[in-house]
């Protein structure tokens, strides 16, 4: 079901007073106010999106919190990834005591896209509104420096502060054998080795989250994000894949994106874990600065040099010489490959829909032409 026509005054606005909610706790501040201002909802009440669910949206707002659909404007009027994400501010209609229609998105800003996978190159919006993106990694098996690289690129295309966040330090790991491959990132991403058995490893991690500031975590499945946020808001706020001792049950994946309040201090938002994170960033300078290399690419004979096989290019010397790890080079080129193979299909998708939309003009302009 969806709605065109803003249903104005047709339900009293009932304001539900054991959950009011002070929306500055959540990120709301004059910038938001005044976009808010220009649009043609401006009336409407706001607010923030804590859940997304396949086809509503849980909404915490200054009257409470509402589940709601989107306006069929909304939903054919856009393409998916303009669909609101969890941290996405929006405007709204209440209908009822606790359901309501959105209207309007306000302008996105540091936003976590990842690049869908399947066969169709389509970014997905996974949160927006945030400042810090923890990339968490458990120090067991799933230590990968290559997968933080790939994060840390996806998170500086939307000037998202990179925290690296481990999980599990109370089992055995080699910390020089770790700190030896993070050389190359260590000086651009804050390190927090943390585990739930250390609680003062929690109470600096929590620290470093400032009051009204939003974190969104990232990382593989089973590394433990719901489990460090339950600790980090002292409370069992998400459901966690550890086992229960009173019921012996409790396996449970986190499956949607969701937004938890730490106390009234900061935002959190817990994902799902995937597989491969696929990055849409297709700048190749802030590639090459944050892969540590661009102290190369400055030497190479050409100036447009793709690093690949070019004569006198200095990066392909300096992995020759060992001065740059090969495992460095190696992602760089990789993450360059996907992100170009991303911008280059969607290039080709506008050129498509603007060919498609050009021919319906014609087609309305002269109905019997052949074209
Ligand atoms: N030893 C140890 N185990 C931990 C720690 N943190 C979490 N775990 C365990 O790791 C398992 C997975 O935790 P979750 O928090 O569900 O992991 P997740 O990253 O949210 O996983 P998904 O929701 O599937 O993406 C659980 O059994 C936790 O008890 C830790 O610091 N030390
Ligand atoms: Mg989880
Ligand atoms: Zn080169």
């Amino acid at each position: 079901m969806y709605y065109d026509i803003p249903i104005l005054n047709i339900v009293a606005l009932t304001i539900k007073n054991n959950t009011m909610n002070n929306l500055s706790l959540y990120g709301w501040n004059e910038l938001l106010l005044e976009q808010k201002r220009n649009s043609i909802y401006k009336d409407f009440v706001h607010g923030r999106i804590s859940i997304t669910h396949k086809t509503c949206y849980e909404v915490i707002s200054e009257m409470g919190d509402y589940t709601c659909e989107l306006t069929g404007n909304m939903i054919y009027g856009r393409d998916k990834v303009e669909f609101p994400c969890t941290g996405d501010w929006v405007i709204f209609q209440p209908i009822d005591t606790d359901k309501g229609i959105i209207y309007d998105i306000l302008p996105r800003q540091k936003t976590l896209y990842r690049l869908k996978s399947g066969r169709i190159s389509e970014k997905q919006a996974i949160a927006s509104h945030v400042d810090k993106g923890f990339i968490v990694q458990s120090l067991d098996q799933n230590f990968n420096v290559r997968r933080i690289e790939r994060f840390m690129i996806q998170l500086a295309d939307e000037n998202i502060q990179p925290v690296l966040v481990f999980t599990k330090s109370d089992l055995e790991f080699n910390k020089n054998d770790v700190e030896e491959s993070l050389n190359h990132l260590a000086h651009k991403i804050p390190i927090f080795y943390t585990s739930v058995h250390f609680p003062d490893t929690i109470e600096k991690l929590r620290e470093y989250i400032l009051i009204g500031e939003t974190v969104v975590f990232t990382g593989s499945s089973g590394v433990g994000k719901s489990t460090l946020i339950n600790k980090l808001c002292k409370q069992e706020v998400l459901l966690t894949n550890s086992i229960s001792s009173a019921t012996g049950k409790g396996k449970h994946t986190t499956t949607r994106r969701e937004m938890v309040m730490m106390g009234e201090k900061g935002i959190l938002i817990d994902t799902p874990g995937i597989k491969v994170f696929g990055v849409t960033n297709d700048d190749a300078d802030t590639l090459s600065r944050l892969m540590d290399i661009n102290s190369f690419t400055e030497k190479c004979r050409f100036k447009d040099c793709q690093h690949m096989n070019e004569a006198g290019c200095a990066v392909i010397k300096a992995v020759e010489d060992g001065e740059l790890d090969r495992g460095v080079y190696e992602n760089f080129l990789k993450l360059r490959k996907e992100a170009w193979h991303y911008s280059t299909s969607v290039h080709e998708k506008r050129k498509v829909e603007k060919s498609f939309s050009k021919m319906v003009k014609n087609v309305k302009k002269n109905p019997f032409k052949k074209f």
